[in-house]
């Protein structure tokens, strides 16, 4: 956008922070949608509303509704969970099958389509026939128990919206030189879904668990049958056994037909194709809870049972699969997260975590679920350094990279937190950089 042209009632000196960040309260006037226009969309011209360069999609009657309906087919190409072109050189052979990630740049709001959602299966996906598949309740109970997933549908359902995010996500954050993969790469092991299950309260009640009872073990039906321990607090808090996901049943690849979902706790806890549930009085010690998924501390002792996931934030747009191509105003959005509770607060940087401008948050804001945020920015064509530091409700806040490391050590492989740099150079690119 030029300077010459107007921006209708918009205030574009109302500066929040360094290096062009606006006023959030841009979003609430009404001509804000205007401004984006002109700073993005093309003049019309003619009197024709089919205008030069655009089908006439009006002659002919389109195709029959499909059984089960389908994206359309211009974007397929583009809105993957493999990502296209990906670098040959970061292909890690070993992991490839069995890792999909959410493409975190072309989605807009907070749900992932169930198509689109993260994917770590660490020995593949089960095909189970839900008519041969149940889930047994057992251990420190008075009445052992089975539901198979017709029972569970019978039970009344909680519906919740709620992330999902693998605690190796953005791990290679915590490597000495910065990445160049995509932002799907860094970041796309996180998901958010309108969870349907039975709260394991309920079934737990139906049991009759001990007294005594301190530890929950969940184990899977695949062919790596996850085990993971769960608190018993946790799982009579908010745990269910998930059956739904965004309304239709989960899919083969989310845990299909039943999966435990542990809101906010690291997603190897959340067991896919969830067949038993041992109820007793310790932790099981399994390979996922010893082995892996502990935090080795600097001084070489490990972490266990690091459950419940930090604040945390990303910018999603711009990000580095984008390149910005003229100065102008845009909108910064990212978004943000608690495995705690809900997010009170996100600011952004646009010149390094120098100064802060408050974004902008969409509601309703969710517990432990993905939070919007966006804040106008004027680029003027220099370069800039984008970052969001995000708060919870209990006043967490997201820490620096430098921080992190300092208290996590260079050992440090899970939970990456720390606030994110994009830098922006003066020619419009982006890539990730440490500051
Ligand atoms: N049975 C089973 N449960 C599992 C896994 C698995 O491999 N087998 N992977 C775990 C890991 S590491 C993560 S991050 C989440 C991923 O859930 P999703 O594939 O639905 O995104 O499932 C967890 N539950
Ligand atoms: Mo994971």
């Amino acid at each position: 956008m030029s300077k010459d042209k107007k921006l209708p009632g918009i205030d574009t000196t109302d500066h929040v922070a360094k290096g062009g960040l606006l006023n959030r309260r841009l979003f609430l006037t009404s001509s804000i949608a205007s401004t984006a226009a002109l700073a993005t969309a093309s003049a019309a011209y003619g009197e024709d509303i089919i205008g030069e360069g655009q089908d006439d999609w009006t002659i002919y009657p389109g195709t029959d509704a499909l059984e089960y309906s389908d994206r359309s087919r211009f974007e397929v190409e583009n809105v993957k969970r493999f990502i296209p072109n990906f670098p040959q050189k970061f292909l890690d052979l070993r992991l490839t099958k069995y890792v999909a990630r959410t493409p975190l740049d072309h989605l807009l709001g907070t749900i992932t389509p169930n198509g689109l959602h993260f994917e770590r299966s660490h020995q593949g996906i089960p095909d189970i026939d839900p008519d041969k598949h149940f889930l047994v309740i057992h251990g420190m109970v008075k009445n052992p128990l089975k539901y198979d997933i017709d029972a569970l549908e019978n039970y009344t359902t909680v519906s919740r919206h709620h992330y999902l995010e693998c605690s190796g996500n953005s791990q290679v954050l915590f490597q000495e030189t910065p990445t160049d993969q995509p932002i799907q790469q860094i970041h796309g092991l996180v998901s958010g879904t309108e969870w349907t299950g039975v709260l394991l309260s309920t079934l737990l009640d139906e049991c009759g668990i001990s007294p005594d009872a301190k530890w929950i073990i969940a184990e899977g039906a695949d062919n790596g049958m996850m085990t993971r321990s769960i608190p018993i607090d946790k799982a009579l808090d908010d745990t269910m056994i998930a059956i739904r996901q965004n309304g239709e049943r989960i899919r083969p690849s989310q845990g299909y037909p039943m999966r435990l979902y542990t809101p906010g706790y690291e997603g190897n806890t959340s067991v896919k194709w969830l067949r038993s549930l041992y109820v007793s009085d310790r932790p099981v010690m399994s390979a996922q809870e010893t082995a892996k998924y502990t935090d080795m501390m600097p001084d070489n002792k490990a972490l266990q049972f690091s459950l419940e996931q930090d604040v945390k934030s990303i910018i999603t747009r711009p990000s580095n699969t984008m390149s910005l191509k003229k100065k102008g105003l845009y909108e910064i959005t990212g978004l943000a997260w608690s495995g705690k509770g809900k997010i009170s607060r996100v600011e952004v940087s646009v010149d390094g975590g120098q100064t802060w401008g408050d974004a902008a948050l969409e509601g309703p804001i969710h517990t432990k679920m993905l939070t919007r945020f966006r804040i106008p920015w004027m680029w003027e064509g220099g370069s800039a350094i984008l970052q969001s530091r995000a708060y919870d409700e209990f006043g967490r806040i997201q820490p620096t990279r430098k921080e992190l490391i300092d208290a996590r050590g260079r050992n440090a492989f899970y939970h990456f937190h720390a606030v994110q740099s994009w830098g922006v150079s003066p020619n419009g690119e982006i890539k990730n950089v440490y500051a």
